[in-house]
Order: structure tokens, then sequence, then C-alpha cells
């Protein structure tokens, strides 16, 4: 059972006499807008992560001296069996999510009353409020909780770490099956019910994200959404997608031309875009901080720009001037787990860098072994970014006019992958083709 390993993860971090109970409140099922329509439910991750459960209407209390678990199950009548389905029996809850002590949900009140604690420990001021409703005289606290938690999730157990290996080894098969499959003249959604196809018909019922299927110029809108444009001859496809593993996400990104062949302009932005990517890769290991990876990889790019002619000038200068994020607008990677943006990037005291382009880096903390992380580098030509730079003489100097304009409808191109950090370096996760050759065996046209 992972989530009774971080119970006793979590309450190391308290001081071995502290008195006091930690409460946490489960999700509950959302509607849409006014109406009975239920959004698919799915637990809040550090819920999911201390107990175990993931259905709707659960509280939990956890004794911080004793460890004791309590579990609090919602009470459901013959009408919910109606509408739902069968009601757990008590000895299936207990079989299942193994507390120490399982009450009704209406009973937490009588619980707290009864065991007074000097101090409940909560995870944000909602939920603190909701305690407060119970009983104004409780002495409730919200700053320790959610850093704790957050410094737990960070560093994987091994059971967590098996969890994302498994959604890692279906994402692969689902990825690789695009890529077979991608044919000019399929609409994005085709791609992405083949995609979705894989993910379900190796177990995995539920996205991590909402995933990026973007033909041609819509693979340069970094959160491209809407899915449904066809995909023509000479683009590129670019597919970000994921599915989660027992809540656990993958999250992988490739870039391919829709005929199954690069074109030259293709070809070598594409390479230049691995590169950042393996580079970076080899460099991943415990005490790196991400953020060094993150200007390694922007010098990598602007070097690789410039030997194909688009920028020009002294690499120190264009680093200095930030062309990097006129091609490289957002962060190298992100933490992975519960959450596809998982939580811990900044620990308490540490602020982003104002700066373009790292400004939304993720993560930015020295890598321990236990953290996973992804890598993405990408290029785009996104004409907002790259019109007025064109306009602006002091970053108009460092770009070759002539050749951008004429990429502004190249699109983008993206390279994820998703590694855990070990003790003497990494262990990449993903298993996808990413050299051009293999994407052009495998698509058929070489
Ligand atoms: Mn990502």
């Amino acid at each position: 059972m992972s989530a009774k390993l971080h119970r006793e993860k979590l309450l190391s971090l308290f001081d071995e006499n502290q008195e006091g109970f930690i409460y946490l409140k489960g999700a509950e099922i959302m509607y849409r807008y006014g109406t009975d329509y239920e959004i698919p439910f799915r637990q809040e991750s550090n819920f999911w992560y201390l107990t175990g459960v993931n259905e709707p209407d659960y509280h939990a209390l956890i004794d911080i001296k004793t460890t004791e678990f309590h579990l609090f199950a919602p009470a459901r009548d013959a009408q919910y069996a109606v509408w739902h389905g069968r009601i757990k029996p008590d000895s299936e809850i207990m079989d299942l999510y193994k507390p120490d002590i399982l009450h009704r949900d209406h009973e937490l009140l009588t619980l707290l009353n009864q065991l007074n604690p000097q101090v409940i420990y909560c995870l944000n001021e909602e939920q603190a409020e909701y305690v407060e409703d119970l009983n104004r005289d409780f002495t409730v606290e919200t700053e320790t909780l959610i850093d704790a938690i957050t410094y737990c999730r960070c560093i994987k157990t091994d059971p967590e770490l098996d969890k994302m290996r498994e959604a890692a080894r279906i994402n692969n098969i689902a990825h690789i099956e695009v890529m077979k499959a991608l044919k000019t003249g399929m609409y994005e959604y085709e791609t992405k019910a083949i995609f979705d196809y894989h993910q379900k018909k190796n177990g995995l019922l539920r996205h991590a994200y909402s995933g990026i299927h973007a033909g041609g110029v819509n693979s340069a809108i970094l959160h491209y959404t809407e899915n449904n444009q066809l995909i023509k001859d000479g683009d590129l496809y670019l597919i970000d997608a994921g599915y989660e593993f027992e809540g656990y996400a993958s999250d992988v990104t490739r870039t391919y031309p829709a005929n199954g062949r690069f074109t030259g302009d293709q070809a070598a932005i594409y390479q230049v875009v691995l590169d950042a990517l393996n580079r970076s890769i080899e460099l991943v290991k415990p005490g790196v901080r991400m953020e060094e990876l993150h200007m390694g990889a922007c010098r990598i790019i602007l070097q690789g720009l410039k030997e194909f002619g688009i920028v020009k000038g002294n690499i120190d200068e264009m680093m200095e001037n930030n062309i990097f994020a006129l091609f490289f607008p957002h962060g190298l990677g992100h933490f992975l787990g519960l959450d596809t943006h998982d939580v811990g990037g900044y620990p308490k005291g540490v602020d982003r860098i104002d700066r373009p382009g790292i400004r939304f880096l993720r993560v930015r903390r020295e890598l321990l072994p236990g953290m996973v992380i992804t890598i993405e580098p990408g290029i785009y030509f996104i004409p907002a970014l790259l019109k007025p730079a064109l306009e602006n003489s002091e970053q108009a100097r460092f770009l070759n006019a002539e050749k951008i304009e004429k990429l502004l409808d190249f699109g983008g191109i993206r390279i994820e992958d998703n590694l855990v950090i070990t003790e003497d370096g990494y262990e990449n996760l993903t298993d996808v083709p990413k050299e051009i050759k293999d994407i052009e065996v495998l698509m058929g046209s070489s």
C-alpha cells in the first residue's frame, strides 16, 4: 500500500512529540455549470497520495503522534444505488484502503470534538474553513501541511516510480502507433482518436492533460487544444499527449512530418531541437539545476539557428539580448507525477527568474534522486513574437529577416522525454523514435 508509505513519509517530517491531526477533504463530483452533467471524477492529488482513495466525498484524519489513519466514507442510501450502482460494503472499503478506523462522514464532527486536537493541519484555506465551520473553537493551521506534502511528492517512492514506468510504457506504445498510422489528409482529431484508442486498449482510461495534436502552423501554438484541422502534405505534426496510470502521468511530445519525410528545412531545424534535447539529457544527474539546463539548451538552440542562417552575430551577445526566447519561449521542463505539472518546482523563497522564456520554467532547483522531470526543448516560428522582433532594432540586428519571413508558416518543433533522476544520472522512461532516420523508417518513407 503506497498510501501508507506516503503517510509514514509525511509524518516523519513532524517532530516526534508533535500533537495534532492532519485533516484532508477528498474531492467531490463537479458538475457542468448549472446542470446535472457529472464531470468525470478524479481525486485531488494530495488526497489520493495519502489515502489511496479515488472516489468522491471521502474525508481523512491522521493522528500525527500515533499515526492512526481515520477514513470517513460517505453515507450512501438506496437511492444512490439506483443511480450509481452497488454501494461498497465496509469490509470492501477496509480491504481497499486499510484505514485503522473507518467512519461515516457525518461522524467527523463528533470524533473531532472527542479528540479535541491542539491543532488541525489543513491543506489550504478552503479545507480549513470547512473544519472551522464544523466548530469555531478548533485551531487550524494551513502553512505546514502543504509544504510537507509537496516536499514528499517531489521525491518519488519506489511504488510511485513503478506506476510512472507503467504510464510511460503504455504512452510509448500509443505514440508509436500514431507515428505509424499518420497520413496526410487526416484530421487532427483522427490522430487523437488513434492515440486515445491505444491508451484505452491498454487499460489507461484517463488523459493526464488535454493533449495537443497539431498539424502545420498549429504546431507553433504552445497550448493548442482545438485538434480539429486537416493535416496537409508538407505539414509538421506535433503530438504532446499522455495518459495517467493510477493517477501518475506520462507527458511525451514528438514532432514529425505528416507525409513521413522531413524536408531540408524541417530536418535542419528538427536536428537543432534534438541536439538540445539529447545534450540536455546527457547532463541530467543529481546536483544539476534545471535553470542551468534551460540556459544550456538556449545556447544550443541559438548555435543551431545560427548555423542554419536564421540568426546572426555573437552567441554571448544573443544570449544577453534574450534572442533564444523568440524561438524557444517556454521552460525546458517540469516535475511529473500525480499532476502533469507536478508540485514543488519552486521551494519556499525561490522566485521565478524575470527574463523572457525562462520565466516560464516550472522547476528552479537542484535535481535529486527520485525526482521525475520532463526535458522538452522546442523551436517555434510564432508570428506574434517574431514580427515585432523584426521591427525592434535591438533584436532585429540578430535576425535574418528574409529567412524568418519565409518560415512564418513553418510551425514549431518540440521533443519531450520523461526522466527519473537516479543516484548517478537518469533513467529515460520515454522510448519513442526521435532520430530523423528512425522516424522515417517507422513511417515507411525510407
Ligand atoms: Mn511537458
